[in-house]
C-alpha cells in the first residue's frame, strides 16, 4: 500500500512527466552528486547551473547564474488562493483556487520532460520542536535542491515522520522554460500547498521560505494562535553575561542579516545569531513570547558585504564547514576564480565576468554583481550562532523592533507606550524600496511589520490577530521602532550603523530592565542623548539632535498617508489602531 505522500508525488509526476524521479535523503554524499549534475549536466539559459569557485579561498563554494529575467521575487505574479477574495485582503493578489489550479495544471503539463524530479523532504524548525512542520517540496533544478539542503533541515527521516498522514506541507516547483509570462507563485492556504512555476529565484522557488514559513504559516498562526513573522532573532549578551533575546522586523535588503550577525562596536557586548529572516512566535506556558527560527540557513544580500560591514558573515562564508555554500548572480574574477561584488574587500578585478556571465566592461557603468545577488549558506558555518539555536523550545523574547529604510522623519530609536501602541507603530511602518523585489528602487511604500509581501491573508485581520496575541501574554515584549538610515541636509547618512547599532540595542536593553527613562513625545519614548552609550563615536551634537528631531509638519504629512493606507483595509481594520492613530493626530494639532 502506498502512502498519501507517495500518491501525491506520483500524481505530480504524471502531470509534469519528468525523465526520472529522485527522492533526496539530505546526506552530504548525495549533495556532492547533485552538485556534479549541476556543474556538468543541467543548464540554464545555455550556462551550467553551477560553477566551482576557487576552493582554497572559498571552500565548498559555487557560483550560480540565474536566468537573466529571474533575479528577484515577483510580487505581481504571487497569489494567495483563499476560498474567498476578502480573506486575501487588499494586500494580496487573489485568484479562486479552482481557477488557479486549472491555469497551473495547463502550464505544468509536461513541464519536467527530459528532467529529473527531485523530491525534497524537509523540516521547518528543529524536528523535536513542538512548533516544527514536516514538509515536502518537488523541484526540477539542482540549484533549488542544493539551496533547500542549506536553508532547511532536509532528511529522509521526515518521510517517516509524515508516515501515513495526509496533512503535510506540499510544494510543487518547476522552472519550466523561465518564461516571465508563464510565471506564477500560487498559495493554497487551506491545503498547505504552494505551486510555483517559471522562476528559480529565492523566495519564488525555495518554497519553505517566504511561501510556507510566512504566507501559509501566518494563516496557520491565525487559526492556531501564533505569529509567523519576517524577523531577525538575536541574543544580545552584556558584559555581565546576561543575554536578552530580541526580534527585529525590517523589509528585505534593509540589513537584517548584518543586524543578526553584528560585530559589536562596544567592548563586552556580543550578538548571538538565531535567525536573519523568519521567526515563529508562540506564547509559552510562562506567558512570555517564545521565538524559533524555522530555517537553517541564510539567504543574504551580497553587495556591500565586507569585513567592515559584516566580518562575522565574511568569516562564515569562508569557513566551509557545511557543504555547499552558494553565490547567486555575483561577478566572477576570472584571474582568481573568485566571486566579486560591489562593496567587497577585494579590489576591483582586472578581468571579470558580470552576473550574466558576460565579460564585464567597467567603463560601461553597469554593475558587475546584480544588486540582489545573494549568498546561501548554513547557519552552522557561523561563529556567532547562538548555543540556543537548536533548542526546540526557542528563546524568550524581551523586545520587538520594527524598522525600515527612511532617509527622513523617523528617529534612530523610539519606544511604544503599550503593546497596542506598538502594534500601531508596526502597522504604519514604511520603507524605501530595495532591489529584493522587482519594482522601482527608493520609493516609499507602506510595509506593516515588514510583512506586506508575506502576510498570507487580509492584513486588517492580521493587525487584529497581533492585538489578540498581546492579550494572551502576561509578560509581553516591549516594542520599539528603529531607523538606521536618516540622512542630513547634505544627503549623508548620520548614523554609522552596522556594529554601532549595538548602542541602540544597549538602550533597548536598558529600557527592558528599566535602568533608564525615555522622554515622552507624541510618537513614543525617545532616549535622552546622555543615556546612549556613544563612547568612541565622534558625531557632533547637532547631528545627534537631528537623529531624534521630531518634525511636526513631516509627521502630519505622514499621518495623511497612514490614514489613506489604513482606510484601504475597510472594516477589517481594528478600531483600537484607529484609536492610537487619533491620539497621535490630536497631539500634533
Ligand atoms: O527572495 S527572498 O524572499 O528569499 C529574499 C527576500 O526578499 O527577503
Ligand atoms: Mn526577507
Amino acid at each position: 500500500m502506498s502512502t498519501p505522500l507517495e500518491r501525491w508525488v506520483d500524481e505530480q509526476a504524471r502531470l509534469t512527466k519528468p525523465k526520472k524521479v529522485y527522492w533526496c535523503d539530505g546526506s552530504e554524499e548525495e549533495a556532492h552528486r547533485i552538485m556534479e549534475i549541476g556543474i556538468h549536466e543541467e543548464k540554464i539559459n545555455g550556462l551550467p547551473v553551477f560553477h566551482e569557485l576557487d576552493q582554497k579561498s572559498w571552500p565548498k563554494s559555487y557560483l550560480h547564474r540565474s536566468h537573466p529575467t529571474d533575479v528577484a521575487r515577483t510580487e505581481h505574479l504571487t497569489y494567495v488562493c483563499h476560498s474567498k477574495k476578502e480573506l486575501a485582503g487588499p494586500n494580496n493578489n487573489w485568484m479562486a483556487p479552482e481557477e488557479a489550479k486549472a491555469k497551473l495544471t495547463k502550464l505544468s503539463d509536461g513541464c519536467m520532460r527530459g528532467k529529473t524530479m527531485y523530491v525534497l523532504p524537509y523540516m521547518m524548525g528543529h524536528p523535536d520542536s513542538p512548533y516544527a512542520k514536516a514538509c515536502v517540496q518537488i523541484t526540477d533544478v539542482s540549484y533549488v535542491a542544493m539551496s533547500m539542503r542549506i536553508m532547511t533541515r532536509m532528511s529522509k527521516k521526515v518521510i517517516e515522520k509524515i508516515g501515513n498522514k495526509e496533512n503535510f506541507v506540499k510544494g510543487l516547483h518547476s522552472v519550466a522554460d523561465f518564461d516571465p509570462n508563464k510565471r506564477f507563485i500560487m498559495h493554497f492556504p487551506d491545503e498547505q500547498f504552494v505551486w510555483s512555476i517559471g522562476s528559480g529565484y529565492g523566495g519564488n522557488a525555495l518554497l519553505g521560505k517566504k511561501c510556507f514559513s510566512l504566507r501559509l504559516a501566518s494563516w496557520l498562526g491565525l487559526q492556531e494562535g501564533w505569529l509567523a513573522e519576517h524577523m531577525v532573532i538575536m541574543g544580545v549578551e552584556d558584559p555581565k553575561g546576561n543575554v536578552t533575546y530580541i526580534t527585529a522586523a525590517l523589509p528585505s535588503a534593509c540589513g537584517k542579516t548584518n543586524l543578526a550577525m553584528m560585530q559589536s562596536a562596544l567592548p563586552g557586548y556580543k550578538v548571538w545569531t538565531l535567525g536573519d529572516d523568519i521567526a515563529w512566535l508562540n506564547v509559552g506556558p510562562d506567558g512570555r513570547l517564545w521565538a524559533i527560527n524555522p530555517e537553517a540557513g541564510f539567504f543574504g544580500v551580497v553587495p556591500g558585504t565586507s569585513m567592515k560591514t559584516n566580518p562575522n558573515m565574511m568569516t562564515a562564508l569562508k569557513k566551509g564547514d557545511f557543504y555547499p555554500t552558494l553565490f547567486t548572480n555575483t561577478a566572477l574574477n576570472t584571474d582568481t576564480n573568485e566571486p566579486w561584488w560591489e562593496g567587497a574587500d577585494a579590489p576591483l578585478p582586472v578581468n571579470a565576468l558580470d552576473w550574466r556571465g558576460k565579460p564585464w566592461d567597467k567603463a560601461s557603468g553597469s554593475k558587475a554583481a546584480h544588486p540582489n545577488s545573494r549568498f546561501t549558506l548554513s547557519v552552522y558555518n557561523s561563529r556567532t550562532l547562538s548555543p540556543e539555536f537548536d533548542n526546540p523550545k526557542g528563546v524568550p523574547i524581551s523586545a520587538i523592533i520594527f524598522g525600515g529604510k527612511r532617509t527622513h522623519l523617523i528617529p534612530l530609536v523610539f519606544e511604544s507606550r503599550s503593546w497596542q501602541h506598538g502594534v500601531y507603530m508596526g502597522a504604519r511602518m514604511g520603507s524605501e524600496t530595495t532591489a529584493a523585489a522587482m519594482h522601482k528602487e527608493g520609493v516609499l511604500r507602506r510595509d506593516p511589520m515588514a510583512m506586506l509581501p508575506f502576510c498570507g491573508y487580509n492584513m486588517g485581520d492580521y493587525f487584529g490577530h497581533w492585538l489578540k496575541m498581546g492579550k494572551k501574554m502576561t509578560n509581553p515584549p516591549k516594542i520599539f521602532g528603529v531607523n538606521w538610515f536618516r540622512k542630513d541636509d547634505a544627503g549623508e547618512y548620520i548614523w554609522p550603523g552596522f556594529g554601532d547599532n549595538i548602542r541602540v540595542l544597549k538602550w533597548i536593553m536598558d529600557r527592558v530592565n528599566d535602568r533608564v527613562k525615555p522622554i515622552d513625545t507624541f510618537i513614543g519614548g525617545v532616549p535622552k542623548i546622555e543615556d546612549l552609550d556613544l563612547s568612541g563615536l565622534d558625531i557632533p551634537r547637532e547631528k545627534l539632535n537631528k537623529l531624534f528631531e521630531i518634525d511636526r509638519l513631516g509627521w502630519s504629512v505622514e499621518l495623511n498617508e497612514v490614514e489613506k493606507f489604513f482606510s484601504g483595509f475597510g472594516k477589517t481594520f481594528p478600531e483600537e489602531l484607529w484609536h492610537e492613530y487619533k491620539k497621535v493626530a490630536m497631539a500634533i494639532k
